[in-house]
């Protein structure tokens, strides 16, 4: 037992360094081998996380976010062939919907959104929401490294529109894309609140369906600096692919505003702090994870907690502080 620890230890080793070496190489299966331990918590993950992690930061990360069905992945779609003819590598993370019932969806937003797979200049994967202990947005941005170090140009995060999910795109992405659709009656009532702070581009896409022009003028009456940047405004229909061109080029100068002002090595730190403080409380939730399965120690915890001796703050603060009881 003793001896196969050393053993195993030095296969994993191996293997997670040749793995890095193949996704540093461009190779699109280490890409997908490791994201999947990302995906599944994998220890090998960290590891392989570190090693990359000096060549990253070069991709210009995109995130998606709006109302389920507006056309997300769609657009997705289509930037990824215009960006493949502007002659970018390409990478997408979307994240799958959490619902149960919606496996029929997710089915077909990964056949819709798999037919660029072929070139090896573009990367796309879904990304399993379900039971990650490090919480879905640290999972998803360790992928988005791992498709920087691949050397995509540029990474397209899809996430759905619910929660605390378009918050956290904004706080991780360079740039955050707000993608609305034309509706009849007052259209920005329907937006979500906060909704209007994110964006670093909107997109009214379905403008084939008509009566966009209510909600691009509502749109432009309403928004507001984000880091001295006017959000863009851009019309489109993803199916007929208008208005691609514009949307691409407006990424492109939102790219190049960051870069100019200095505003996404800003953007960086925020994000570190983040990664930083979710890092943390996964390590820490980890070690609380451990106490507790140590038997007769957290036993005894909870009997004395049971039995009034101990409340169960000061409990807590012994399962994680054996030796300094006092700590808060
Ligand atoms: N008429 C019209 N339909 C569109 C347009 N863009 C997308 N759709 C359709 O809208 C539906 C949803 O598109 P998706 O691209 O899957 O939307 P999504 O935002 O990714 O959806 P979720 O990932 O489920 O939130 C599909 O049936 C698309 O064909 C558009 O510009 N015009
Ligand atoms: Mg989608």
């Amino acid at each position: 037992m003793r001896e196969a620890v050393p053993a195993r230890k030095g296969a994993a080793h191996d293997s997670v360094s040749d793995l890095v070496d193949d996704l540093l190489a461009g190779n699109k299966r280490a890409a997908a081998k490791l994201i999947s331990l990302i995906e599944d918590d994998e220890p090998e993950a960290t590891d392989a996380l570190a090693r990359i992690f000096p060549h990253t930061g070069r991709a210009h990360v995109v995130g998606f976010t709006g109302p389920p069905g507006v056309g997300k992945s769609s657009l997705i779609n289509r930037l990824v062939r215009k960006y493949r003819s502007r002659d970018r590598k390409v990478g997408v993370v979307a994240v799958d919907p959490t619902s149960p019932y919606t496996g029929g969806a997710v089915l077909g937003d990964r056949i819709r959104m798999a037919d660029t797979g072929v070139d090896p200049g573009v990367f796309i994967r879904s990304m399993a929401t379900r039971g990650h202990a490090g919480g879905l947005a640290l999972a998803t941005f360790d992928a988005v490294r791992v498709l920087d170090a691949l050397g995509m140009d540029i990474v397209f995060v899809e996430t759905v529109g619910a929660g605390q999910s378009e918050v956290e795109i904004a706080t991780r992405a360079h740039t955050t894309v707000v993608v609305e659709m034309p509706m009849t009656g007052d259209a920005v009532q329907t937006m979500k609140a906060g909704i209007l702070e994110i964006g670093d581009v909107y997109v009214v896409n379905k403008a084939d369906l008509g009566n966009e022009d209510v909600l691009v003028a509502n749109l432009k009456f309403q928004l507001t600096a984000r880091d001295g940047w006017i959000p863009s405004v851009i019309r489109t229909a993803a199916t007929e692919g208008r208005g691609i061109d514009e949307l691409a080029d407006a990424l492109d100068r939102h790219a190049a505003y960051l870069d100019q002002t200095g505003f996404r090595a800003k953007r960086e730190v925020a994000r570190a702090r983040l990664e930083i403080l979710e890092n943390a409380q996964r390590l820490l939730s980890r070690r609380v994870a451990n106490r507790s399965r140590m038997g007769r120690a957290f036993d005894a915890l909870a009997e004395d907690v049971a039995a009034r001796r101990l409340d169960p703050h000061a409990a807590a603060r012994k399962l994680l502080w054996p030796t300094r009881p006092r700590e808060k």
